[in-house]
């Protein structure tokens, strides 16, 4: 089982009906049947872009309206992908009040990868590559989908290329977090789950600009506000990352971002 870093419903994304309520800590087991009718909701652009319309299109990124004709199997990184009588994956955090896909091309996992790009600034603040969002003008970490076949580190460095301009190899990065996000756009069938790595630049001088699913490309500094701010579960995944940085050079980033050189 994965180690899963938060989970919280969010502002829902355009288009997304109001979800049933779903009592507190509810599970699939404990949510009572009888009463519990969600809300079914998959976007038309998810239905427009069914891969099994034309097999050989590589534009089509969705899943068939059937998920027993679903052609990868059900891996998640929470554990074994439950299925309901209807054949659809079952979230692993429990249900969400809305079920179908949302605006999330496949049935259950929906595989992502964040980079995290992190260098000291003159004045000794500890900085982080943040994207703005064009769907929702959301700060986030850089990151999308991984394409069929792609490899996690091939993805997070054309990731970043695409939303930040950043050209950076991530074969040495670090490791830090695998499984679920609290995604906006999660369901009771589809969800997200991402791979985060972790690179810090000693010669941090580069310039960036936003492209592809980003308006925006920046540095900024890691203070408690940004962490507090960030898209889906990212502060979250930040902060771990922080944390074995700080663990791994001995110095400390504090509230404000300073780094403090520990003794
Ligand atoms: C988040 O959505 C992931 O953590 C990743 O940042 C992002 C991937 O979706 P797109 O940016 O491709 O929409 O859940």
């Amino acid at each position: 089982m994965a180690e899963t870093i938060s989970y919280r419903h969010i502002k829902l994304p355009e288009g997304y009906p109001q979800p049933s309520p779903v009592p507190e800590n509810a599970t699939w087991v404990s949510i009572d049947k009888t009463t519990y009718r969600p809300p079914d909701y998959t976007s038309q652009s998810v239905f427009d872009h069914d891969r099994t319309i034309d097999p050989l299109n590589p534009r089509l990124w969705a899943d068939p309206v059937d998920p027993k004709k679903v052609d990868h199997p059900f891996i998640s990184y929470e554990g074994e992908v439950r299925l309901d009588a209807r054949g659809r994956p079952l979230n692993p955090m429990g249900p969400t009040g809305i079920e179908g896909r949302g605006r999330l091309g496949k049935w259950g996992v929906n595989n992502a990868v964040d980079s995290i790009v992190t260098r000291i600034d003159k004045n000794g603040k500890f900085q982080i590559i943040i994207i703005t969002r064009k769907d929702s003008g959301a700060k986030a970490l850089p990151g999308g989908m991984i394409d069929k076949n792609e490899k996690v580190k091939d993805a997070l460095k054309r990731e970043l290329l695409e939303e930040a301009s950043a050209n950076i190899d991530f074969e040495n990065s670090d490791f830090v977090y695998q499984g679920y996000v609290d995604d906006p756009r999660n369901t009771d069938n589809a969800w997200m789950e991402t791979d985060a790595h972790h690179i810090h630049l000693d010669d941090g001088d580069i310039e960036l600009s936003g492209g592809d699913d980003a308006t925006e490309a920046i540095w900024t500094t890691v203070d408690s506000s940004l962490l507090n701010s960030l898209y889906a579960s990212h502060g979250e995944v930040v902060k771990k990352a922080v944390a074995q940085w700080q663990s791994k050079e001995k110095k400390t980033v504090n509230s404000e971002g300073q780094v403090i050189s520990v003794e």
